[in-house]
């Protein structure tokens, strides 16, 4: 029976760390799945991350279970961060649990709009694929619309159409900052439109916040998303920390929501816990006690925000450089510049994303999505000179 199972494809951004490790060439260059990476090249464990382990394996004196809900002491520390220091739970009206990772808890969230009778999710496109692959795993229906029109700047017709269609009840899942794949975020102006569209179609906001810090601030980055929260009843927040401190394989997520009377709180998320514990129970403890560590010291929260300003820097001078080269070959790397995060796609033709791998080893998404991360100044000429070799005429 199990051989009535088809072959299922792997995940191209997953594949492309095993193309890039088989490629013999020294000068190879990887800019293909979302980690950062320093001016060297590597991707190292935070400082402040380092310190909170150390103590963790010091001082903590039981691996005991903790519940599907995880570390709460975790969840609650984060939440000044997302939500604001002025008012973290929104008066009691918001409520988190710990998963692993980002993707544990877009998993849970969807899992929770399907069991309470949702059967529409609307999403940009392009999007992260998991997002798609989530819904159709649980049998929602997605409908997309454009996210970034020609001019590289958010699409805002598309969205105020897709919102405009949406039947009352239906969901909208968004990425709060740092666009993955195209880097391209809404400004300000534009939250504060979409929050009034979200709330006045009576759609439910699923927001997706994996890169916090990594734009253009802590605070700056939580714009949209607390821009929303006050202007619809319900939402769902599913947040990463496997980026802002740098704990990727270590797992480490929350998912909260926010409703509308605190005393249904308890029971909306119960069947986060529920859901949790019919799929992985309880979520792993390492890096979310490490993080909790971070958030309880303030010397080590200072080091992580330091570290993460550090990361943040790091990116805007890529982008600058790259923006600073302007017309290359047959594309302009100038809208760079104003992206934000780890991802920008730059328009390759599929022939042309081969090119650069096999005259070039440089390798990147399909899309043309690069992570600029993966460009130092020991590398970044060699991009733009190949890029102009592979899409000049
Ligand atoms: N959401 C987006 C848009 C992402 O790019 C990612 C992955 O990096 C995630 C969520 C989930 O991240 P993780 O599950 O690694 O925490
Ligand atoms: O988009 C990226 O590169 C990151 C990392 O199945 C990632 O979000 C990619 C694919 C995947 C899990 C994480």
């Amino acid at each position: 029976m199990l051989s009535n199972l088809q072959q299922q494809p792997a995940d191209a951004l997953l594949a492309l760390i095993k193309l890039f490790d088989a490629d013999p060439r020294a000068d190879k260059i990887d800019l293909g799945v979302g980690v950062y990476r320093t001016g060297q090249g590597d991707t190292p464990v935070f400082g402040a991350i380092k310190a909170a382990e150390r103590k963790l394996v010091a001082e903590q004196d039981s691996k005991a279970y903790l519940g599907p809900e995880g570390d709460m002491g975790f969840v609650t520390a984060l939440m000044p961060y997302i939500f604001g220091k002025a008012s973290p739970d929104m008066g009691g009206r918001i409520e988190g649990m710990q998963t692993p990772g980002g993707t544990g808890s877009l998993r849970l969230a969807l899992a929770m709009v399907k069991r309470a009778g949702y059967s529409r999710v609307i999403v940009g496109k392009p999007s992260w694929p998991n997002h798609n692959q989530i819904c159709a795993d649980l049998g929602l229906a997605v409908s997309e619309f454009n996210h970034a029109g020609a001019d590289g700047k958010p699409d805002m017709d598309a969205i105020r159409a897709a919102v405009a269609g949406a039947a009352e009840g239906d969901c909208i899942l968004l990425h709060g900052c740092c666009h993955n794949p195209t880097g391209i975020d809404y400004s300000n102006a534009q939250w504060d439109e979409i929050a009034g569209l979200i709330a006045e179609a009576k759609l439910l906001p699923i927001i997706d916040l994996a890169y916090q810090g990594l734009g253009l601030g802590m605070e700056e980055d939580a714009y949209g998303l607390r821009r929303v929260l006050v202007a619809v009843p319900e939402a769902l927040i599913a947040y990463s920390c496997d980026k802002n401190f740098g704990l990727y394989r270590d797992r480490v997520g929350a998912l909260y929501a926010m409703v509308s009377d605190p005393t249904e709180l308890g029971r909306i998320m119960s069947n986060g816990h529920n859901l949790a514990r019919a799929s992985w129970s309880q979520p792993p403890d390492h890096g979310a006690a490490a993080v909790r560590l971070v958030l309880e010291d303030e010397t080590l929260t200072a080091q992580w925000l330091d570290e993460l300003d550090q990361m943040r820097d790091r990116m805007r001078q890529v982008r600058a450089i790259l923006a600073a080269a302007g017309k290359v070959g047959g594309v302009d790397l100038a809208p760079v510049g104003g992206q934000n995060g780890l991802f920008s796609i730059i328009p390759f033709t599929p022939d042309q994303v081969q090119e650069m791998r096999s005259r070039h080893g440089i390798y990147f998404a399909g899309s043309g999505r690069i992570n600029v991360a993966g460009l130092t100044t020991a590398n970044i000429q060699n991009f733009i000179d190949a890029t102009a070799e592979v899409t000049g005429v």
